[in-house]
C-alpha cells in the first residue's frame, strides 16, 4: 500500500462541519501549518455559502498563527481545549463564538482516552518522517499525538521538510495504561526513556500526506529589563540561600520553567549565577534560554514536551545535532507534566501568576476576573507537585495601574496549599509554615510594590478576626477602581 500526497485544499475537504479534530505540536512547535490554513478558507467558503462549517479543536498547548489564528478568523471553531495564546483566538473565546474549556495540560490524553469529551473523528499530525507502515517520526513537539493518533477514525500527515530525519531518538513515546491497570511510571531520573523514538499508527488510517516546509511560528523574547532580571536575580539568590540552608541537595533538583519572558530572564539568571551547580531540567516547553544554556554548560539535559525555539535556533541545534541529541528528550504531555514523576524528581517549579494575594492564592489564567489570557497550561500539574513551587510576577503590570499583588484574587487558579514562594522584582516572600495572617505581612512587606504597600495596610485594617481575615465588602475594591477609573491606586480603604 502507498500513502497518497494530498495538496492542504484535498487534506481540508476531507473534514465535515462538526467533525472533532486532534491537532498534533504543543505550543507552536510541532503544530500543523497547511491543513489548517486551508480549513479555513473552506470554512469561509461555506459560511458564504450560507452553510455552517465549524469544527471542535483539540490541541497540545498554544499553537502557531496558521492554526488557531486562522480558524479563530474564519469562525471555524465549535470549541476549543486546552490551552491557547493568539490573540485572534482569545477574543473570540471572550467574545462568546468558541466554547473553550481549560484543563490541565496532563488530563488531556487520558481523559481523551477515558471518553470525556467523545470521540475523534480526524487527526492532523506534522511529522518529520512517515514510512508505508505507519511508523512517524514526529517534529519539534509531542503534546497529544500519541493518544490522538490511536483514537482518531483517519489521520492527515502534514510532512515538514524543515525538520531533518536524523532527529529520530528526540522523542520518547509512551502512553500509560488506563485504570485499574496503570503501572508506575518509570521516569527515575530526566533523561531516562521509557518508550519508542518513534509513534506507531495504523497506516490504514492515513488519509494522505501533504508536503510542508513552514518554521514553527515562534516568536523571539523582549530583552530581560530591569524588572525581570530582578525577578531573576531573586529566584536564583533563593535558591542559592536554600542549598547553604540544606533545603536543597547541594547536587540540586531538576528545574521546570514556565514560557513567557519573565521565564526566559529567571532560566537566565540560574545559568549564570557561580553558586548553583549544572542543572537538569524536566519541564514542558524548552525554549531559547535552554539551548543558550546548554551550550555554555549550566544546562545539562532537558526533558520537554517541545521545542519552542525561535526558527534561527532550531537551525543551529539542527546544524550542531551530535552536542545536542543526547541532551534533549521529547515526551507526551501527559508524561512531561506527570504529577507522579514531577514528585518523584523532586522538581522546583518556576512558573507566572498574573496576580496573586495577600494570602498567597494565585491566578494565572483571567485578567480582571472576566477573560481568559492563555489558559492554566501546566503551571497546574507542576505547582501542586512540585518539591518547591515558586510563582513569579512584576509586583505591577500596565505602568503601574494594576498592582499584581491584591487583597483577594479574581479567579483562582493555585491555591495557598500548593504555592510556596512568591517572587517579584522587589523580592521573595517565603510562605512555608506561616498562618494566613503571617503569609499577608510576608507578602506586603517583600513582594508588594511600595506604590501599593500602604493601600494593602489599609485594607487589612479591615479585616477584623478570622483565620483567614477578608472584608468582603472591599476584597476586590482594588477590581472595581481599575473599572471605574483605570488606576487601582486610586482606590480608598478609608478606615
Ligand atoms: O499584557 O502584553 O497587553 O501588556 O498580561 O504579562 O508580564 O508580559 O508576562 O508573558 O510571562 O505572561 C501568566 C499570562 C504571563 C503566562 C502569563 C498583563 C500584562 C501583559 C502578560 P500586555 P507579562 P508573561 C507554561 C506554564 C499560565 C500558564 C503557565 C501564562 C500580559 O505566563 O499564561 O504558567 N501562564 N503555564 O500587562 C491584568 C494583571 C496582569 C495583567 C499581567 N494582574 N491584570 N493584566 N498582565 N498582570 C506554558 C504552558 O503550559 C504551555
Amino acid at each position: 500500500m502507498s500513502l497518497s500526497i494530498l495538496t492542504a485544499e484535498e487534506a481540508a475537504s476531507f473534514i465535515q462541519h462538526g467533525d472533532r479534530i486532534g491537532f498534533s505540536g504543543f505550543t507552536p512547535a510541532g503544530s500543523p501549518k497547511v491543513v489548517s490554513k486551508a480549513l479555513a478558507a473552506r470554512a469561509i467558503q461555506e459560511h458564504e455559502a450560507g452553510r455552517p462549517f465549524q469544527i471542535g479543536m483539540f490541541t497540545g498547548a498554544s499553537t502557531g498563527d496558521s492554526l488557531d489564528g486562522e480558524l479563530a478568523r474564519a469562525n471555524a471553531v465549535l470549541f476549543r481545549t486546552p490551552y491557547q495564546s493568539n490573540g485572534d483566538m482569545r477574543a473570540s473565546l471572550n467574545g462568546g463564538k468558541a466554547n473553550y474549556f481549560d484543563l490541565h495540560l496532563s488530563n488531556l490524553a487520558q481523559e481523551l482516552r477515558y471518553g470525556f469529551y467523545g470521540k475523534i473523528d480526524v487527526a492532523i499530525i506534522e511529522v518529520a518522517d512517515v514510512t508505508e507502515s505507519g511508523e512517524l517520526l514526529l517534529t519539534s513537539a509531542v503534546g497529544i499525538a500519541p493518544t490522538i493518533a490511536r483514537l482518531a477514525d483517519k489521520i492527515i500527515l502534514e510532512r515538514n521538510s524543515k525538520h531533518p530525519k536524523f532527529i529520530a531518538g528526540l522523542h520518547d513515546i509512551y502512553e500509560p495504561a488506563d485504570p485499574p491497570r496503570r503501572r508506575e511510571i518509570p521516569v527515575y531520573a530526566p533523561e531516562d526513556r521509557i518508550g519508542s523514538p518513534i509513534l506507531k499508527v495504523d497506516p490504514s488510517k492515513i488519509l494522505g500526506i501533504v508536503e510542508t516546509n513552514e518554521a514553527d511560528q515562534v516568536g523571539g523574547f523582549e530583552p530581560a529589563n530591569d524588572v525581570t532580571l530582578a525577578v531573576g536575580e531573586n529566584v536564583a539568590n533563593f535558591l542559592v540561600g536554600e542549598m547553604k540552608a540544606g533545603r536543597l541537595p547541594k547536587e540540586f533538583l531538576p528545574i521546570q520553567s514556565g514560557v513567557g519572558n519573565i521565564a526566559n530572564a529567571v532560566l537566565g539568571a540560574l545559568g549564570s549565577n557561580p553558586d548553583i551547580p549544572p542543572f537538569k531540567m524536566y519541564t514542558e516547553v524548552i525554549q531559547d534560554a535552554v539551548i543558550e544554556r546548554m551550550r555554555s554548560g549550566d544546562i545539562v539535559f532537558a526533558s520537554g514536551c517541545s521545542l519552542t525555539i525561535s526558527p534561527s535556533v532550531l537551525e543551529s541545534i539542527y546544524a550542531d545535532w551530535d552536542f545536542f541529541k543526547n541532551k534533549l528528550v521529547l515526551r507526551p504531555q501527559e508524561i512531561s507534566n506527570n504529577p507522579e514523576v514531577a514528585r518523584r524528581l523532586g522538581l522546583i517549579t518556576i512558573n507566572t501568576a498574573l496576580e496573586a494575594d495577600i494570602y498567597g492564592n494565585v491566578n494565572s489564567t483571567h485578567v480582571l476576573g472576566s477573560k481568559m489570557m492563555n489558559g492554566i497550561g501546566g503551571s497546574g500539574d507542576f505547582t501542586r507537585n512540585a518539591y518547591l513551587s515558586i510563582f513569579t510576577c512584576p509586583s505591577v503590570a500596565k505602568g503601574g495601574k494594576i498592582s499584581a499583588i491584591v487583597p483577594m484574587i479574581s479567579h483562582q487558579d493555585h491555591n495557598e496549599h500548593s504555592v510556596k514562594i512568591l517572587i517579584t522584582e522587589n523580592g521573595v516572600a517565603d510562605l512555608r509554615g506561616k498562618s494566613p495572617s503571617q503569609r499577608a505581612e510576608c507578602i506586603i512587606e517583600n513582594c508588594v510594590h511600595p506604590d501599593y504597600k500602604p493601600l494593602m495596610r489599609a485594607y487589612l485594617q479591615h479585616c477584623k478576626g478570622g483565620h483567614t481575615p477578608h472584608e468582603m465588602s472591599l476584597a476586590h475594591a482594588m477590581h472595581v477602581e481599575f473599572a471605574k477609573s483605570g488606576d487601582m491606586r486610586n482606590t480608598k480603604f478609608d478606615v
